[in-house]
């Protein structure tokens, strides 16, 4: 039996959908220091699994490990899923420190209330809480009424606010009113790019003081998935789930499908959804695809295992269609 000598130094980047987890967490790896071992634990919304791909294209070694919990919040079902998950990581990797980005419809409190509970005691040492917002949303009804949102910010140790350079003059003074509100007196700082100083990780995590109570209204459907979603040989493998009023669908196509990189650029241009991100197979070679807040955005990879793709929208009626498309975009 493994036996784990000093707690793990852990942190949470919480925040809501597409607001720059991922890209925090890729510019934290980026700058880690030499010789540490760092694990990562994503959490995501959907079923299939991405961000652990994106991830691991910047930083195969191995003092990095990474593993994914998709399929609703990785604290709903009594947390087994995360506690299975977790453990396995921490006795593969051993690592110095432990970032957890918890899906950005994953309700905060109660994973960190998980992370505090009995069993982690000296295994988990909870560091500070970082919630990136995007500040343009505080003036946004549909998210300041969020309870999800809400949450976000009050379980923040330190509150952090991304694409800045999308802010107007009065969006910061917007998240400062609300912050205030939801009792969040710390600095906020503005950045671009997720550019978040490493030294932020370091302090204790000050959760006790932030206890609330959690709303939930929760009808999670597949919450028991444990791994990243395997391709199948051929064909596609579609997954759908719904929690919190969201919608999400995705789905992973066989190894070898390709698809056309135009049509399928001015497919998922026309989307309408609440988040779109994908790891696709082109004619062009192995594209990211992210889309939020009605921006798409693409990089190129190196190399890809599978075409894989998701979305998450407030009404399903577009997955059906959005799948013939895929079909038809597809290279034969
Ligand atoms: N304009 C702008 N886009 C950003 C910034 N940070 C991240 N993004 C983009 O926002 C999208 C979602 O980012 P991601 O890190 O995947 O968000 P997550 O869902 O919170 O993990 C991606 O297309 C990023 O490139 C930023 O500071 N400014
Ligand atoms: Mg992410």
């Amino acid at each position: 039996m493994q036996i784990i000598k000093r707690a793990v130094a852990t942190n949470i980047i919480t925040g809501f959908l597409g607001v720059g987890k991922s890209t925090a967490i890729r510019h934290l790896l980026n700058n880690k220091p030499e010789g540490e071992i760092w694990a990562v634990l994503v959490n995501e919304f959907g079923e299939v699994g991405i961000d652990g791909n994106m991830l691991r294209q910047n930083g195969d070694n191995k003092q990095l490990y990474i593993k994914e919990v998709p399929g609703g919040c990785m604290c709903c079902t009594s947390g087994l899923p995360m506690q299975i998950a977790l453990n396995l990581l921490l006795a593969q990797s051993k690592p110095d420190r432990l970032l957890i980005e918890p899906t950005g419809l994953g309700h905060p409190l109660e994973v960190l209330q998980n992370l505090s509970a009995e069993h982690y005691r000296g295994i988990l040492d909870l560091r500070q809480t970082l919630t990136l917002v995007d500040a343009r949303k505080a003036k946004d009804k549909r998210y300041r009424e969020h309870p999800i949102f809400r949450q976000q910010i009050q379980v923040a140790d330190r509150l952090i606010a991304n694409k800045s350079d999308l802010y107007q003059p009065d969006d910061p003074d917007s998240l400062k009113a609300l912050a205030l509100e939801l009792g969040y007196q710390g600095e906020i700082t503005s950045v671009t790019q997720g550019q978040l100083d490493p030294n932020w990780l370091q302090g204790k995590a000050g959760f006790g003081q932030s206890l609330i109570n959690a709303e939930r209204d929760r009808t999670e459907e597949g919450a028991e998935a444990l791994e990243a979603l395997s391709a199948p040989d051929a064909g596609f493998i579609r997954r759908q789930a719904r929690a919190d009023g969201f919608y999400s669908c995705g789905w992973v196509f066989a190894p070898s499908a390709c698809f056309n990189f135009t049509a399928l650029m001015s497919l998922l241009l026309g989307l309408d959804m609440q988040r779109v991100k994908a790891i696709m197979r082109t004619e062009k070679g192995w594209f990211v695809f992210n889309q939020v807040d009605g921006v798409l955005s693409t990089s190129e990879l190196t190399e890809g295992m599978d075409s894989r793709l998701e979305c998450i929208s407030d009404s399903e009626t577009e997955f059906d269609s959005l799948e013939q498309a895929l079909q038809q975009v597809q290279i034969r």
